[in-house]
């Protein structure tokens, strides 16, 4: 009886004993120097502080995901997507409070007096990681623990290969971002972009921590965002683009789709519909929206003759314009059907919005008689505030009868920046001489305009939104990206990287910063501009480390 329990139990019993010396009995291996390095090379720099204690944490397959309670199921859900995605294992959720022996636990038991909303720690221990925050904050931590691991953690596994160890170096990160605005916008009216496009785009920026896209959605050559009520605006205002291509549009479920998709990732969609200016697409969709201008003959589309039904008979639409001048277009303060339009187009856009902001634009409306303009922003603040949201108007919009519950972007002048702040506004800061993802690095970048600055990527960084007006009235950072010169996602990539994650920081980490540490840490995501397979442009400024 005896020797046939040895001879049956005796190697359960070794291999038993042999796991255990290498999982149960948890001396914590020594941090390698490249997990390390990926410790101290994190965009956004963490706020509070990052202090690795030497030892290593494994995430094996073994791995177990536990979360405190069930409003952290979905963020912890796509933590486990990230994880899973480029470990090829099947990690899963479980919920408990208690604390487990080991894995990563994650709690909304905050660790620090400021966490609020969007703050988070990450403290690793042994074999337990401790995750603590809001949904938000527990989402940037999920994005600092992609910068942890190893670069191939955003590439699924090639079949059979299962060599990377999925190694972070372990210690204690607090961090919460200095701006409640982290943002930037895309211009989809110049060129069209569609949901492919913006989804990555979302995933781009959100892998920085920013929280803002503001989409820019009608200008002159395009309208991109249908408008049940004025279904022309997009069947023929988005029939085209800079340059003459078919252009294009968001239905709006494929709109509410994006915004879906950005609030998974906790970025809020700004709508920007732009007026009293930058309106030719309107006005060459619905004669009656017109009172008459000139489309510069340049990028001027000929009239489609075809379809005149809701030409009025009174005044004609304008052509189409595929040119990039700005500054032509206008609405018209007393024309009959320009406050149906407005309210119509603000009512339906306000209503699939649920973020807090709509944008009315209101830059560059040079054709637009100054008393009327005012007319106009003081109008387009009450319709905005009727439907529920909070205005938001580039810096002219200052000239109005503006309050503190009006947002005013700033981009280029100082003049209404200042009246912005004597009016108590509150300020988004997109100074195009830094801001501008249009801006091209030098004058040999393939694309981009530099009517403001040649912008690289030293330039970039350089400079502190809360300079301007230190007093909290600055709600944060928006990094514009135009399009007249962007056509493609590999061109939206060269012009976005690597200027991102710097305004990235700029509007998460608070205190001092400097280019020359900046810069060696940006040169080390390199390897992760790969594998996400950004089409990045590689300055010369940058230590790049492949
Ligand atoms: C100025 S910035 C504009 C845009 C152009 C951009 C090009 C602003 C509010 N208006 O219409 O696309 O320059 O850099």
């Amino acid at each position: 009886m005896s020797s046939f329990q040895t001879f049956r139990f005796t190697p359960l019993v070794v291999v038993l004993l042999a796991a255990c010396v290498t999982a149960c009995t948890k001396a914590p291996k020594d941090a390698s120097p490249e997990a390390l390095s990926r410790f101290q090379n994190i965009i956004p720099r963490p706020s509070v502080e990052a202090k690795p204690d030497g030892k290593a944490f494994l995430i094996t397959r073994a791995t177990a995901i536990t979360i405190a309670n069930d409003s952290l199921r979905p963020v912890a859900q796509y933590l486990a997507d990230v994880l899973n995605k480029g470990t090829g294992y099947t990690l899963s959720v479980s919920t408990s409070n208690e604390a487990p022996a080991s894995g990563i636990f994650i709690t909304t038991r905050l660790s620090h007096p400021d966490q609020g909303r969007e703050g988070y720690s990450i403290t690793t221990a042994g074999d337990l990681m401790t995750i603590t925050g809001k949904p938000a904050g527990v989402f940037y931590a999920a994005q600092t623990l992609r910068q942890l691991l190893p670069p191939a953690i955003e590439k699924a596994p090639a079949p059979g290969s299962d060599t990377t160890s999925w190694e972070i170096a372990s210690g204690q990160i607090v961090d919460l971002p200095q701006f409640a605005w982290r943002g930037s916008m895309l211009d989809v009216a110049r060129h069209f972009f569609g949901m492919d496009d913006v989804k990555r785009y979302i995933d781009l920026i959100s892998f920085y921590k920013m929280n803002i896209l503001h989409l820019h959605l009608s200008d002159d050559q395009g309208w991109r965002i249908e408008i049940k009520s004025w279904p022309r605006l997009t069947e023929h205002g988005g029939s085209t683009q800079v340059g003459g291509g078919k252009g294009g549009f968001f239905t709006q479920e494929q709109y509410q789709e994006l915004i879906a998709y950005a609030a998974e990732r906790f970025i809020t969609v700004v709508p920007e519909i732009d007026m009293p200016g930058h309106i030719n697409s309107a006005l060459a969709s619905y004669g009656e929206l017109n009172g008459g201008i000139q489309v510069p003959k340049e990028g001027r589309v000929e009239l489609d003759l075809s379809t005149p039904g809701t030409l009025n008979g009174k005044t004609q639409p304008t052509q189409l314009y595929t040119g990039v001048k700005v500054g032509f277009s206008t609405l018209r303060y007393d024309k009959p059907e320009t406050f149906k339009f407005v309210n119509d187009v603000v009512r339906e856009l306000a209503a699939i919005t649920p973020g807090p902001y709509f944008h009315v634009g209101g830059d560059e409306a040079h054709v637009t008689q100054k008393d009327e303009y005012i007319k106009f922003v003081n109008r387009f603040t009450e319709i905005v505030k009727a439907n529920g949201k909070k205005m938001i108007g580039w810096e002219e919009i200052a000239q109005a009868d503006i309050d503190s519950n009006v947002v005013v972007q700033y981009w280029n002048s100082e003049k209404y920046a200042l009246q912005a702040l004597e009016k108590k506004a509150q300020i988004i800061m997109s100074p195009a001489k830094k801001a501008y993802l249009d801006m091209q690095y030098d004058s040999t970048s393939r694309i981009g305009l530099h009517w403001a600055a040649y912008i690289e990527v030293d330039s970039a960084y350089r400079w502190d939104p809360a300079a301007f007006v230190d007093d909290g009235t600055v709600l944060g950072v928006e990094a514009p990206l135009w399009t007249e010169t962007v056509a493609t996602m590999n061109d939206i990539e060269y012009l976005v990287f690597p200027r991102l994650p710097g305004y990235a920081e700029l509007g998460w980490t608070s205190g001092t910063k400097s280019w020359d540490e900046y810069k060696v840490r940006l040169g080390k995501h390199a390897a992760r501009f790969d594998a996400l397979e950004i089409d990045y442009y590689q300055s010369p400024k940058v230590p790049w480390v492949k």
